[in-house]
């Protein structure tokens, strides 16, 4: 008997897309101060008023809104099926027998929670307290993914505690000398006790996947990800960034367009020796230029860095989404043989993230590709193997 087109089906970040999910702003609210986040407000003085805490103004919500809106039409307009998650009440406090929180974040950056490994839908376990059930949100989508296509496998990642004891509190008192004579040990403020991973520390190449030690994924979360994923095929590779001194999520840091072309952050070099993996297969590495704006002009709740602006969705090979203000990388991406398609997104920022973290691509043309025949890759341990 013949199979249904699969309709989960992504194997990298470039393949032409045919079906996505955008995320919302509403009931967003502040995030919290937890153990594994220290939010501050953008000024130059390093933010010492107080983060706001509780729902986000109407209008804020509202501007953000338009810009996710307006990313959706352009999508549609490029054939492209979207989704969008039905925000829950993200305001009331949360309570788990392991800890509390003020109030939830917010459902714009499904990037960070939901991720397709060819015809499988991870829910990551995510790191921080306030993001623990965003999950939720995608619920009702990845339930009409299940029951409409047969071949769609579906894996919830073990929840972590969350308790105090997860994390490593004197990591925010580090001095910045501190942090550099660390910089290769890779301890950031989430312990190695349990699994931890956010879904946008991951990367995928195909049958390669890259994912990030940082502050959001332990290096017990990578290997979970490497025995769950290695029978099915898969190869997971860790990589540092040993100059990124609060990692968190790859996508402004390491960002494939196409095969053979990642962009790269020019002050977050890989670790020696990782990109060896790359120039031996022949890909190339370009640095982006920088940002349009300093650390200090991002906005003020915006928690990212200047780097969103290498935050880029990929429509296609040859089509990438740039935000509208970041002339230099259009430029670059121009020269790289891209058509741009510059939409407007600084309203999003504080929710998380630019254009990368504010949609899961659920269905991207393709197979699973070797775009890496050349390695010395040793698995944990030999199962049985899914991928041709
Ligand atoms: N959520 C992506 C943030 C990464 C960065 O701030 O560089």
């Amino acid at each position: 008997m013949s199979r249904p087109t699969n309709l989960v089906n992504s194997w990298n970040e470039w393949d032409p897309l045919r079906e996505i999910v955008v995320g919302v702003a509403d009931n967003a609210c502040f995030e919290p101060a937890e153990p594994g986040h220290r939010p501050q407000l953008r000024t130059p003085d390093g933010g010492s008023a107080p983060f706001p805490t509780g729902p986000k103004p109407a209008e804020m919500i509202e501007r953000a809104n338009e810009q996710l809106d307006g990313l959706v039409r352009l999508l549609e307009s490029q054939g492209v099926t979207v989704h969008r998650p039905v925000a829950p009440d993200l305001a009331s406090p949360l309570r788990t027998p392991d800890f509390q929180v003020e109030n939830q974040y917010c459902v714009v950056c499904p990037r960070d929670v939901m991720i397709t490994l060819g015809n499988e839908i991870i829910e990551a376990t995510m790191s921080r307290r306030a993001r623990y059930f965003e999950y939720q949100a995608y619920r009702k989508l990845v339930y009409s993914y299940w029951n409409n296509d047969p071949g769609m496998v579906w894996t919830v990642a073990p929840k972590p505690s969350m308790a105090d004891s997860m994390y490593r509190q004197d990591f925010w008192e580090w001095p910045l000398e501190e942090r550099h004579r660390r910089m290769h040990s890779s301890e950031f403020c989430v312990t190695q006790d349990e699994v931890i991973f956010d879904a946008a520390d991951i990367s995928r190449f195909g049958r390669d996947i890259v994912v990030q030690e940082s502050m959001t994924t332990n290096r017990s979360g990578i290997h979970w990800l490497k025995r769950h994923l290695e029978p099915r095929g898969f190869r997971v590779h860790p990589v540092h960034f040993p100059l990124d001194f609060f990692p968190s999520h790859i996508d402004c840091t390491f960002v494939p367009l196409r095969p053979g072309l990642v962009l790269t952050n020019p002050e977050r070099p890989l670790r020696e020796g990782e990109e060896q993996l790359f120039l031996r297969n022949g890909w190339e590495l370009v640095d982006v230029p920088q940002p349009t704006s300093t650390n200090d002009e991002m906005p003020r709740y915006c928690q990212s860095s200047k780097w969103l602006s290498m935050n880029v969705l990929s429509i296609s090979p040859t089509k990438v989404v740039c935000e509208e203000r970041e002339k230099p990388l259009q430029d670059l991406l121009d020269k790289l043989g891209f058509e741009v398609f510059p939409v407007p997104f600084r309203d999003v920022f504080e929710y998380g993230g630019s254009l990368h973290c504010a949609t899961w691509d659920v269905n991207r043309e393709g197979t699973a590709e070797d775009y890496f025949p050349v390695n010395d890759y040793r698995p944990l341990a030999e199962g049985p193997r899914m991928l041709g």
